[in-house]
């Protein structure tokens, strides 16, 4: 063998090595400013948890008073069949903000609807021409449909009204499975309109060639809080697949970039959850950097609602599951 060739394998080998073990190390922080600029979004993300008429008129509580430049457009949903929905403009912040409430346990119904689920192609009224092997969880897309075309229209009354060309959507739960469809149905209707998505404690949303239109298409950060396993369900056994954006708050509060789809190392979602008994569903809600998650925080809502805890619901959404699907298996 020449040198020349003895190099070359081992450069094959390397390469090899390079490719097999990937990501532990690019694993990075996200400085300080880029959590803090991440908190406006999330306060938007615990809005949509509150009643749209009290969203309308900024009187929800903490959460609507910390954005102060905050311009209500349209708010609607019911938070029962349809979850609350609120569109308005943030011109200090320069984009329009599209918010999703998640599942709320004081409502039922929603939490049932969370828990008979299986894979099915996009609606091709809402997301003309995608590619038929794109599939997503149906609950999420027919709470999507709901909403779709009133949530497209007040976006374009915004950003007409602003004149501004961002439109940024945030969520929690639920809510970010929402928030995300939205942007990949919202952007095949706006051209020209550049999109952002924020998600808090995001569940699996789709299939491999959803994670990967999304990865190609959607610039997506999703924040998953410690131990909380929402972020790793519904299980890839089952065909679902993370997109990447993972933002993943460690147990020191300190947030790690996992770069990838369904990171598994241990500082991140799946290498830290590896099975239900391993999260903790109170981290769920929270604190993202500070920001509590769920309709306790909003005022005026019934008692009901500000007593019982948003985790409650997720977990009602095991139980649930556990019994239709028998035991889980997250990995
Ligand atoms: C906001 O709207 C709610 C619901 O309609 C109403 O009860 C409340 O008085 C309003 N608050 C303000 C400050 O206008
Ligand atoms: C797609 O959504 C439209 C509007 O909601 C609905 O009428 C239609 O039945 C849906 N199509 C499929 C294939 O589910
Ligand atoms: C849809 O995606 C599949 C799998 O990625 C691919 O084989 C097929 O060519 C695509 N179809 C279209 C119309 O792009
Ligand atoms: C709206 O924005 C466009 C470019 O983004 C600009 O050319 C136009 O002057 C703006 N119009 C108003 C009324 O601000
Ligand atoms: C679960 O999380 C909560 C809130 O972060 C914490 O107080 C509790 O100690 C955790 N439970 C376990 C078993 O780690
Ligand atoms: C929107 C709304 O009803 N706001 C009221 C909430 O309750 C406080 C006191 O409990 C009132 O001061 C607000 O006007």
């Amino acid at each position: 063998m020449t040198f020349c060739t003895i190099s070359f394998l081992f450069g094959l080998v390397g390469l090899t090595i390079a490719i097999a073990i990937p990501r532990a190390d690019s694993i990075t922080p996200v400085l300080a400013s880029q959590v803090a600029a991440f908190k406006p979004f999330s306060y938007y993300a615990a809005t949509a948890y509150c009643q749209p008429a009290t969203v309308l008129n900024k009187s929800c509580g903490g959460n609507c008073d910390a954005n102060t430049a905050f311009q209500p457009i349209a708010a609607g949903g019911d938070g029962v069949r349809v979850q609350f929905w609120y569109v308005g403009i943030d011109p200090s912040l320069k984009t329009v903000i599209v918010g999703h409430q998640g599942t709320d346990p004081s409502k039922i119904v929603p939490l049932l609807t969370d828990a008979d689920f299986f894979l099915k192609t996009l609606n091709e009224t809402f997301f003309p021409g995608l590619n038929s092997s794109i599939k997503v969880h149906n609950k999420f897309a027919d709470q999507h449909w709901k909403t779709a075309n009133q949530i497209l229209s007040a976006t374009r009354a915004a950003l007409q009204k602003s004149n501004l060309t961002q439109v940024t959507l945030v969520g929690h739960s639920l809510g970010a499975a929402l928030a995300l469809l939205d942007s990949v149905s919202m952007q095949q209707f706006l051209p020209g309109i550049q999109f952002k998505t924020i998600g808090y404690g995001l569940p699996r949303v789709g299939n491999q060639a959803f994670a990967d239109y999304v990865d190609a298409n959607v610039q997506l950060n999703h924040v998953n809080n410690k131990k909380d396993f929402v972020p790793v369900i519904p299980p890839r056994t089952l065909g679902f697949v993370q997109p990447q954006g993972e933002k993943h708050i460690q147990d020191d509060l300190s947030w790690l970039d996992c770069p990838g789809n369904d990171n598994p190392d241990p500082r991140c979602s799946v290498g830290d959850v590896k099975s239900f008994s391993k999260g903790n569903l109170s981290d769920h809600d929270g604190p993202y950097d500070g920001v509590e998650m769920g309709g306790a925080t909003c005022k005026n809502v019934t008692a009901a609602a500000s007593t019982i805890h948003a985790g409650c619901g997720v977990f009602l959404l095991v139980i649930a599951f556990s019994l239709l699907h028998g035991p889980l298996q997250v990995l």
